[in-house]
């Protein structure tokens, strides 16, 4: 049947953590099909005609969560064109509401990978990435707004999700092929 692999925030903030590094990393290794909430939104936001283009704007900018109407729908969409059957979740489910309208009508997760993250280790590599990414939230005011939204609303989901036994949590202060390794081993353990 249909699973997939949610790759989840890590602790004290949200961004920045390495979650579309990582998944990268196991894309070319274990085939699954990486789909991150963000790209996507990012996609649909300069996607000509877009009548969600302003306010996903607005929202990125402000730090705060999409409504989780027009993210579910563009990560449907994804996965039925994708025709895969094994799914990397990259950044969502970010919010109760949508963890469980998620679960409900689409999918249930089968391991969330929880990246653990001091929020001054995020902002630096975030401020970095900002010279050249172009993003909109890639600013200290997005930054510090994004990381009182992942403490109030998205590390909810990941408590949800412990109780169920479900995740698994790393360090990523280490360098991106430090943090590979611990990933690799727990994907290794899980799907082979
Ligand atoms: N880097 C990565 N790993 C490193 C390491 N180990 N050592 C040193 N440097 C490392 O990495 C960030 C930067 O750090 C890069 O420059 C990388 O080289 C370096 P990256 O892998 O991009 O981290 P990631 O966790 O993916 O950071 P990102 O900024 O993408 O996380 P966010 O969760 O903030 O962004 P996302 O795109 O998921 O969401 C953006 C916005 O979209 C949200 O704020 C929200 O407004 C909206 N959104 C929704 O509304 N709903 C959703 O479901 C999803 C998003
Ligand atoms: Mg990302």
């Amino acid at each position: 049947g249909v699973s997939f692999y949610l790759v989840l925030v890590r602790t004290r903030g949200g961004p920045g953590s390495g979650k579309g590094t990582q998944s990268e990393n196991l894309v070319k290794d274990f085939g699954f099909i990486h789909l991150s909430a963000g790209d996507l939104l990012r996609i649909e936001k300069e996607r000509p005609g877009s009548k969600y283009g302003d306010l996903i704007d607005r929202l990125m900018k402000a730090g705060e969560i999409v409504p989780m109407e027009i993210t579910i729908a563009l990560l449907e969409q994804a996965m039925r064109e994708s025709g895969g059957k094994r799914f990397l979740i990259d950044g969502f489910p970010r919010k109760m509401d949508q963890a469980m309208k998620f679960e409900e009508d689409v999918v249930e997760a089968h391991s969330i990978l929880y990246f653990d993250c001091p929020e001054e280790v995020m902002l630096e590599r975030l401020l970095n990435r900002g010279k050249t990414s172009g993003r909109v939230d890639d600013n200290i005011d997005s930054i510090r707004k994004r990381f009182i939204t992942f403490k109030q609303q998205s590390y909810p989901v990941v408590e949800y999700y412990q109780r169920q036994g479900k995740v698994h949590s790393i360090s990523c202060v280490d360098s991106p092929e430090l943090v590979y390794q611990k990933v690799k081993k727990i994907f290794n353990e899980e799907f082979n």
